[in-house]
């Protein structure tokens, strides 16, 4: 009832605003997932095809578009399909967390999700049960913002002319979706941490848009690319021929539980082969002025520093949702996060190099892609602002802010919060298993045949270790400590994804969380830890990397969308070892499961 209430208004907003091509069209979208052969970077290995095709086929929309998204499983394994940042107002069983929202699609089966594209901007879908990710199994989702949406731009330029080319590189952008890739299936990587209890981080390439190569490099060169602070941790030894720390190197990667390092893959670490993948090349014509890139991290492990060469970037919308803009040569981005930004196309018609660099100090590996502007010299050589590690060339690039991501229009959360959670976050049983509360660690099959919507009041959603329930049109704030002591030496950044709406990140500082809430902490904390006004507007919340401290971030939302709503870590290797929770929003006000969901109280 709440959601054809809501289709209602929507349509009524469509029928008032928009002219009659686009008027709320019903979307009906299919991927047919299949296991096969293939070599994204230039080496063979078995993996998902979406239709066919890595990565899957673009979904494009017009905000206010219904959509019908049917999963075809030819896959040897059952499978789930999730829409990364979508809100899925009204719709909860139809998120795509098998084990919260629904059951697993089996293999053979068919499973449709319905939802109203309710916000624009840029999205994606990919595959949320095991690590099938780490397979192959994604695509962007872009929605296109109602004429009606104020948008930033005129912040950038009130010429007029330039206007007009913003709004239609907005509308035709250019996605790259940027991911890491393994020559081993998502098995093979997860069973390698079972067999040598540690947490691993190494891959073989970067990849944009599915396009990519083995990059080698020689020993010297990414010995002269190890940040000083590695070399020294290393403490006389390098990074592998691959530009992986080695995982021995257990106080810097890893907690303090056993490990079998005998097991480790003798080829997962050490040996780099050349491959000759291939590039993808995204054409530009000048003549249009202004080109709007989106960027879309879909790494299962890395981190990437993103740049354009010669040209800097006027971002304006993360994880989705507009911001005022921001001039930056490089971005760095975390896992599941999105960027948009606009290039002027004002440079000698020529090729650019795009780069996509690991910036952790995990490993030193780069992607790339080519910028090519139409009736360009093709031997044209660009100048870099980053290099193979990631680091900045001169001091004059400027990185984005994140500290300054103001949504536009203004926006901001409550004052104060009605509840307040904090979860600790650290190793727990062993390296490679995450807590997100330090209490449990969440298997991900674990209510795979109950999923949480179909059975809210089973012992696993009334245990506040696996679930936190809110009630509905509250605001809650949400700490999340990164713990530093046994068994946690150091810990890498977090980038803990909310699923349904996005959360303001309203504070974030070194120490110990030490308080009951935030207003508590507003009296005794600096001036500065906390920006209630224009706090940033996300649906990934990233926990600071810890080496010399404990720190801790924090982020408010209003509960307004009934149902259950994961919220995770989204490096893959972390989810998979446990680092999640379900956030049961409303459960007072629960809709009833439509019967096509398949949902079967099954009861306690
Ligand atoms: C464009 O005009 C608006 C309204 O006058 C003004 O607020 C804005 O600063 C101008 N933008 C630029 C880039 O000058
Ligand atoms: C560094 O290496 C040296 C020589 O192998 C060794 O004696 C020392 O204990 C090491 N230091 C640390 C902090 O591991
Ligand atoms: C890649 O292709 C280029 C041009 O065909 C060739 O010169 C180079 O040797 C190849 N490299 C590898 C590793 O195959
Ligand atoms: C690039 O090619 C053009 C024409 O093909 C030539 O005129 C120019 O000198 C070349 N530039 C370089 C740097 O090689
Ligand atoms: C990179 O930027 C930082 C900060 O602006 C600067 O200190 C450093 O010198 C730059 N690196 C190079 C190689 O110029
Ligand atoms: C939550 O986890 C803690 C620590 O593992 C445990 O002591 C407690 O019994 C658990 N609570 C429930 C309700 O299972
Ligand atoms: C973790 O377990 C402890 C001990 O049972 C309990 O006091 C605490 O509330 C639990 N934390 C969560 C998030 O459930
Ligand atoms: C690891 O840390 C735990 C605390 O979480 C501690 O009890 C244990 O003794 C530590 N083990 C080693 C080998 O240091
Ligand atoms: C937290 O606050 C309590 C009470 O003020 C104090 O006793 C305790 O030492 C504090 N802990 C930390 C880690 O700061
Ligand atoms: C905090 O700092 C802001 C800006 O620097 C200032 O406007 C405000 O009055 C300060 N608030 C307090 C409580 O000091
Ligand atoms: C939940 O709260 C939101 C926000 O206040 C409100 O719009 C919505 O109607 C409420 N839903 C239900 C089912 O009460
Ligand atoms: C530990 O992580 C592995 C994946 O690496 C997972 O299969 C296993 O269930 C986890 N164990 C616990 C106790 O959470
Ligand atoms: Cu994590």
């Amino acid at each position: 009832m709440f959601s054809s209430c809501y289709r209602a208004l929507i349509l009524a907003v469509c029928l008032v605003f928009w002219t009659s091509p686009l008027l709320c069209a019903q979307v009906k979208f299919a991927v047919d997932l299949t296991w096969e052969l293939g070599a994204p970077d230039g080496q063979t290995r078995y993996m998902i095809l979406v239709n066919g095709q890595f990565p899957g086929p673009q979904l494009t929309l017009d905000q206010g578009d219904d959509v019908e998204f049917t999963v075809i499983n030819h896959l040897p394994f059952a499978t789930a399909v999730h829409f990364h940042g979508i809100e899925q107002n009204g719709t909860p069983w139809s998120d795509g967390v098998p084990g919260v929202s629904q059951k697993p699609v089996a293999s053979g089966a068919t499973f449709t999700s319905k939802w109203t594209a309710t916000q624009y901007g840029t999205y994606w879908y990919h595959g949320h049960a095991e690590g099938q990710v780490q397979d192959g199994l994604y695509g962007v989702i872009l929605v296109r913002p109602n004429p009606y949406e104020p948008s930033p731009f005129s912040l950038i330029t009130n010429d007029s002319k330039s206007l007009r080319a913003m709004r239609m590189a907005e509308a035709t952008p250019k996605p790259l979706l940027l991911s890491d890739w393994s020559h081993l299936t998502s098995d093979q990587y997860m069973a390698a941490e079972t067999a040598t209890g540690y947490d691993l981080f190494c891959v073989d390439s970067m990849l944009v848009n599915g396009k990519g190569s083995v990059n080698c490099q020689t020993q010297q060169t990414l010995n002269q690319l190890t940040p000083p602070p590695l070399a020294h941790l290393l403490n006389g030894s390098t990074v592998t021929d691959r530009g992986c720390t080695p995982p021995t190197k257990a106080d810097l990667t890893q907690g303090n539980f056993t490990t079998q390092g005998s097991n480790l893959p003798a080829d997962m670490y050490s040996g780099c082969t050349p491959t000759n993948g291939s590039v993808e090349i995204v054409e530009v014509d000048a003549s249009s002025g202004w080109a709007s890139i989106n960027f879309i991290s879909a790494m299962s492990l890395k981190s990437p520093v993103v740049s354009i060469d010669e040209h800097s970037m006027w971002v304006y919308a993360v994880d989705g949702h507009y911001i005022q803009p921001q001039l930056a040569d490089t971005i760095f981005m975390y896992n599941g996060e999105r960027y948009s930004a606009m290039i002027q196309l004002d440079k000698t018609p020529g090729d650019y190099t795009i780069r996509v660099a690991n910036f952790g100090a995990d490993q030193i590996i780069s992607g790339y892609a080519t910028l090519s502007y139409k009736y360009g010299a093709k031997n044209h050589t660009s100048v870099p602002s980053i290099n193979y590690g990631g680091v900045n060339t001169t001091a004059s690039v400027t990185p984005l802010d994140k500290s300054l991501l103001v949504p536009f229009p203004a926006s901001a959360p409550a004052p104060t919060a009605d509840a307040t959670y904090i979860l600790n976050l650290g190793r727990k049983y062993a390296n490679q298993n995450w807590s997100l509360n330090g209490n449990a660690t969440y298997a991900l099959d674990q209510d795979y045949n109950s999923p949480l919507l179909f059975n809210p009041e089973s012992p696993r959603a009334l245990n506040s270790n696996y679930t936190i329930r809110t009630k509905n049109d509250t605001w809650i704030d949400i700490v999340l400590q990164v713990e530093l002591a046994p068994p946690n030496p150091a810990q890498p950044a977090h980038p803990v994804h909310k699923h349904s709406n996005k959360a303001y990140i309203i504070g974030s500082a070194n120490g110990i969380f030490n308080y009951t809430s935030v207003a508590e902490a507003m009296k005794y904390m600096p001036n500065g830890t906390f920006n209630l006004q224009t706090p940033q507007l996300r649906d990934s919340f990233t926990t600071p990397s810890v080496l010399l401290g404990p720190a801790w971030v924090a982020f408010r939302y209003q509960s307004a969308n009934p149902g259950a709503w994961f919220l995770h870590c989204h490096i893959q290797t972390h989810l998979d070892g446990g680092m999640a929770m379900t956030i049961l929003d409303g459960v007072d006000t629960w809709p009833d499961v439509p019967a096509e969901y398949g949902a079967v109280n099954d009861g306690p």
